[in-house]
Formats: C-alpha cells, sequence, structure tokens
C-alpha cells in the first residue's frame, strides 16, 4: 500500500478502496497483471449497478454451486491473479470443505507467476497446488490462450470446476469436455457467465465467505437433498434475475431512491428467499 494514502473508515467507498490497494500490492508481487486492475475495474462497474450488495439470486447460485460440488466426485477450483490476491484463504478453506483440488490457470501464463500464486496459497495452507510448471501438461480441445495448459490430476480429469474471473473461451471449452462449471462474474452479459452450468453474480470477495459459509452448512446434507438444490435451479433464470436487479436498481437510483433492505443477519440483500433457495 502506498504510504501516503490513509482510507477513512466512514468513507463509503472505503472497502472498494482496499480492494484496490491489496490488488496494486500484489500487482507489486508480481501475482496480478496489469490486465487484472483493467478487469477488475470492468467488474467494479457491474457491482456498482447491482449496488455492491449480494442479491437473493447470487446466494441462490452459491447455494446450488455448493451442493453442486459436494455432490462432484472430482471437483477443483482454478485460481489466476486476481483470485489468488482477493481470497487465497477462502479458496483453501472451501477446497478443503468440499474435498476440492486447487489448480492455478493463467491468462497471462508465466512460471514466476504459478510459483509466486502457489506460494501465496501454500502460506494460506494449502498442501498440493496443481497447474504448476511440467504439472499443467495436458490441453483443453480447441483452446488457443494459454488457459489451455491443464493438469491432468487436476481440471483436466475433473468433472465440475469452479472458475472464478473466466473467460468464455475456456468456459465453453470446458463445458464441451462434458465438465459442469461455475463462474463467478459480475457482468451477467458475459459469454462467460451465459455458458456456465451455474454463474454467481456477485464479487468474488463477498461470494468466496459465503460459498464457504454455506458449505459448512451444507457439508453433511443428504445427497436427495443437494440434488433436490441443483435440480430446481436454472441458470438462464438466475442471470434473467441479475439483470432485473441491475435494471431497477438503476431506475431506483436514477429517481434518487434507496432500495436496499437488510437480512436478519444484518447482511444487504434484496427480495426473499425460501430455505433452498
Ligand atoms: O491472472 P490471469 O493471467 O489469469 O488473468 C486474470 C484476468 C482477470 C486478467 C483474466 O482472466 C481476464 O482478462 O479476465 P476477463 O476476460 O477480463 O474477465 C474478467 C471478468 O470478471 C469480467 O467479466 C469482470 O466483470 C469480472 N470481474 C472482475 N472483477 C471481479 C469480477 N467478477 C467478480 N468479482 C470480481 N472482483
Amino acid at each position: 500500500m502506498q504510504e501516503s494514502l490513509i482510507i477513512p473508515e466512514n468513507h463509503p467507498r472505503a472497502e472498494s478502496l482496499r480492494v484496490r490497494e491489496r490488488l496494486v500490492e500484489c500487482l507489486r508481487k508480481g501475482i496480478v497483471v496489469e490486465q487484472g486492475l483493467i478487469a477488475h475495474g470492468r467488474g467494479e462497474a457491474f457491482d456498482y449497478l447491482l449496488g455492491e450488495r449480494t442479491t437473493v439470486y447470487a446466494r441462490e447460485a452459491i447455494r446450488a454451486s455448493v451442493a453442486i460440488m459436494l455432490l462432484a466426485e472430482h471437483p477443483v477450483v482454478s485460481v489466476n491473479g486476481n483470485v489468488a490476491c482477493l481470497c487465497a484463504g477462502d479458496v483453501v478453506r472451501l477446497a478443503s470443505l468440499l474435498n476440492a483440488r486447487i489448480e492455478v490457470n493463467l491468462f497471462y501464463r508465466s512460471y514466476e507467476r504459478e510459483k509466486a500464486i502457489e506460494m501465496l496459497l501454500k502460506e494460506h495452507g494449502a498442501h498440493t497446488v496443481y497447474g504448476v510448471g511440467d504439472r499443467a501438461s495436458m490441453s483443453i480441445p480447441e483452446l488457443m490462450s494459454e488457459r489451455r495448459r491443464v493438469d491432468r490430476d487436476g481440471i483436466y480429469s475433473a468433472d465440475v470446476v469452479l472458475v472464478p474471473l473466466e473467460d468464455g473461451d475456456r468456459t465453453e471449452a470446458l463445458v464441451r469436455m462434458g465438465k459442469k462449471v461455475i463462474a463467478v462474474d459480475l457482468n451477467p452479459l458475459s459469454r462467460t457467465a451465459r455458458s456456465a452450468t451455474i454463474t454467481i453474480v456477485d464479487n468474488i470477495t463477498r461470494a468466496m465467505p459465503l460459498m464457504v459459509e454455506t458449505a459448512r452448512e451444507l457439508k453433511n446434507a443428504a445427497r436427495d437433498r443437494l440434488n433436490g438444490i441443483v435440480k430446481s435451479f436454472s441458470n438462464a433464470r438466475n442471470l434473467e434475475g441479475s439483470l432485473a436487479m441491475i435494471r431497477s436498481g438503476v431506475a431506483d437510483r436514477g429517481r434518487g431512491g434507496d432500495d436496499i433492505t437488510l437480512d436478519s443477519r444484518g447482511k444487504q440483500v434484496v427480495g426473499v428467499m425460501d430455505d433452498d433457495g
């Protein structure tokens, strides 16, 4: 963090400013690339339109995602620079609760970045980190970017892959390989959001801790119950809901209104949700 920068606690954008500082620090450490800052800016714009809160639709998608990962035989969490920087600890906690493997997969790939991200994940308690160096010896068919390189024991053989901040090409390619893909993307219109099996339209900084909380809650749930949660989920319907939130939020705030409501735990939510979403 720049020594001169003090973020007052009561600044309305304090959290958002702290996240920016963290990304800049990760850029200096070689974890995040310059392009990652641009990608984050795009995410911030969508987050602003969503009211910077976790909607009921995101909660429903988180629940379905955790359920599908608990039902999976070989779930994998894919980690890029931004994800490692913003939520390494939650990635490790989530993977441990879901019995999932963690794989580094970068669009702007370099061995130094792979190692830096592996080290960060290990500092947060990860045991084995897949996809680093020669481990990423397999290729996702029909994919040209560096993201095609995957670990035989990780993404290549996974049945469910969690891909926060992903590009559309790899999401589509993974789906073509017959995998279930969970995306976290603040843009409900992106190709990633549209082609994933489940899309969580939320900021990863809010979504990942909620995934951990939900994994703790559902970890011992019966398979029938988990199947029920997955079966009742429709990604198309959920994305429509997120888009409707953006539309109504923009209309409300355009009129100077503020429709934020708090749930029983004091978290900002909108709408009402049943037990299983
Ligand atoms: O670390 P690397 O080399 O793998 O590169 C990572 C980036 C993020 C640079 C790379 O994956 C990239 O270029 O991503 P895209 O194609 O720009 O897609 C990023 C998507 O994530 C966009 O749709 C953003 O709206 C969204 N996004 C950005 N920040 C967040 C986010 N979604 C959720 N939470 C965020 N904090």
